[in-house]
C-alpha cells in the first residue's frame, strides 16, 4: 500500500493554508473535529447555488435532484461501513443525538427498574450520561466495565464477569477520545450477544480512521459524527440492523416520518426516514457523502496506516522529553491504539501547555475531554493535554511538539 503525501493533501484543505499567529499552522485537534477538504465545501456550496429545494416533497426537477443526493449519500455511508443498505442508515446531528435516539426509544422501551445498561470506564460523556439519565426515570441500573491495572485497555475478565449478571444493554466506544484504545469490538459484541444484550457501539473516534465491517463486527447500533471525517458539523449518523431498526418507535413525531396521518392517529414512514422528523439537514447529509466520497477516494487502510506510522513516531519522540506522561497504549502496541495522544508535562498545567502551543500556531486540546470519570477518577488527573491526528498530519507536524514543550518550560521556568 502506497503511503500518503501528507504535505500534498494537505493542499485539499483551504485552513491548513492559513498562518497561526505568524506561524504554519499545525492541527493536531482532530479528534474534536476535522478539518474540511475543498471537495466538501464545493458539494455544499453546490447545493446552495444550483439545487437548493427540500427533499420527499416537491416533484419538479431540484427537488428530485436534492432527494437524490440527499438518499445517495446515505448509500455512500452504508458502502464505507458495509452496512445492508441505506435503509439502515438514520442521520441525526451527532454520535450524541444517535446514542440518545437509541436510550430514549429502544431503551425507554426495554429497560424495567433494576435492569443493567454495561457500559465502560472509558466512555465519552455521551456514552454515560443518557444512560443515567434513563436510570433516574426507569430505575434500571448503569454499570462500568473497569481498565486494566495499566489503565490502557479494557479488562476482559472484569467486562465477561459482568455480562454474567445479564445486562439488557452493552454500550462501548470502538477508539478512546483519551486514551486511544482500540477496543476488540467484534469480541466484545460476541460476548455480550453470546448473553442476549443489545449491543451499542460508539464510533465517533473509529469510523474516520480505520475499517469499520458492521455486518462484521455484528452490532445492533453503530453511532458516529459526520464533523470528525471531513464532513460539516450537525450530521452524525445512526446505523441500526433492519431489525433493531423496526422494533424501535421515532423519537420525534411530526413531517416526513409517517406514512399516513388521520384525525384518529397515525403510521410511520419506511426506514429509515421513520427517525427523521421534520425537514433534515440536508446540506449536512449532502456534505457527508462528499466527506465519504473523499475518504474512499484516499483510502481507509492508507489513512490507518499513515496515523499509525505518525503515531510511532510521536510516541518515540515524546519518550525522549523529560517531564513527560503519555496515557494509553505504548511505543510497541500502535496496532492497538488510535492516533490520539493525551499527557502531560510535569509541573505545567494542560491549559497553560495549550495556550503556549497556540503562541507557536499549534492547535491542541486541553481538559477532561468530556470524559471525566476517566481523565479523573481512573487516570487521577484535573485535566490532560492531548493530540489527535488525521491523515493530513505530516511528520512536520510531530516535529513541532517538542520545541513547543521546551518553550512551556521556559516561560513557565519547569526545569
Ligand atoms: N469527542 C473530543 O474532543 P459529538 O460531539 O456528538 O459529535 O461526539 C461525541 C463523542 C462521542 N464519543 C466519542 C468517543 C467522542 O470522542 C465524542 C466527541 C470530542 O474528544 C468532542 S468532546
Amino acid at each position: 500500500m502506497e503511503g500518503i503525501d501528507a504535505e500534498k493533501l494537505r493542499e485539499d484543505f483551504p485552513i491548513l493554508k492559513r498562518k497561526v499567529n505568524g506561524k504554519r499552522m499545525v492541527y493536531l485537534d482532530s479528534a474534536a473535529t476535522s478539518q474540511k477538504p475543498e471537495s466538501v465545501i464545493k458539494a455544499i456550496d453546490n447545493y446552495y447555488r444550483n439545487y437548493n429545494s427540500n427533499i420527499h416533497r416537491g416533484l419538479y426537477r431540484i427537488a428530485e435532484e436534492a432527494t437524490e443526493a440527499y438518499t445517495g449519500s446515505k448509500e455512500k455511508v452504508a458502502k464505507l461501513i458495509n452496512a445492508e443498505a441505506y435503509r439502515n442508515i438514520v442521520y441525526c446531528r451527532n454520535t450524541t443525538e444517535a446514542i440518545n435516539m437509541v436510550a430514549l426509544s429502544l431503551g425507554k422501551s426495554l429497560l424495567e427498574k433494576g435492569d443493567i445498561v454495561l457500559t465502560t470506564e472509558m466512555e465519552h460523556h455521551s456514552n454515560i450520561v443518557p444512560w443515567q439519565m434513563l436510570s433516574k426515570r426507569l430505575g434500571s441500573k448503569v454499570e462500568y466495565a473497569r481498565l486494566d491495572g495499566d489503565k490502557k485497555f479494557i479488562d476482559m475478565e472484569d467486562y465477561k464477569s459482568r455480562l454474567e449478571k445479564d445486562p439488557k444493554i452493552v454500550t462501548f466506544t470502538a477508539a478512546s477520545n483519551v486514551l486511544g484504545t482500540i477496543n476488540d469490538i467484534k469480541e466484545m459484541t460476541r460476548l455480550a450477544h453470546k448473553k442476549g444484550a443489545v449491543v451499542i457501539i460508539d464510533g465517533a473516534q473509529h469510523v474516520p480512521h480505520m475499517q469499520m465491517d458492521v455486518r462484521e463486527v455484528g452490532c445492533d447500533f453503530l453511532a458516529f459524527s459526520g464533523h470528525k471525517m471531513f464532513g460539516p458539523a450537525g450530521i452524525g449518523v445512526l446505523y441500526g440492523k433492519e431489525e433493531a431498526l423496526e422494533s424501535m418507535e421515532p423519537v420525534l413525531g411530526g413531517g416526513d416520518m409517517i406514512r399516513s396521518v388521520s384525525f384518529a392517529g397515525c403510521s410511520w414512514n419506511e426506514l429509515p426516514w421513520k427517525f427523521e422528523a421534520g425537514t433534515s439537514n440536508i446540506e449536512g447529509g449532502i456534505g457527508l457523502g462528499a466527506a465519504v466520497d473523499y475518504i474512499l477516494s484516499i483510502g481507509i487502510g492508507r489513512i490507518r496506516e499513515h496515523e499509525e506510522e505518525l503515531t510511532k513516531y510521536a510516541l518515540e519522540s515524546m519518550a525522549e522529553i523529560r517531564g513527560v506522561e503519555v496515557f494509553g497504549p505504548g511505543i510497541g502496541e500502535t496496532g492497538r491504539r488510535g492516533g490520539t495522544i493525551s499527557f502531560n508535562v510535569n509541573g505545567i498545567h494542560p491549559h497553560d501547555l495549550s495556550t503556549i502551543f497556540d503562541s507557536e500556531g499549534i492547535a491542541i486540546r486541553a481538559g477532561h475531554h468530556c470524559a471525566m470519570p476517566l481523565v479523573n477518577s481512573v487516570l487521577g488527573q484535573d485535566a490532560v493535554a492531548r493530540i489527535s491526528f488525521y491523515a493530513y498530519n505530516s511528520e512536520e507536524d510531530v516535529d513541532a511538539i517538542a520545541p513547543a514543550i521546551s518553550k512551556a518550560k521556559e516561560v513557565l521556568k519547569v526545569s
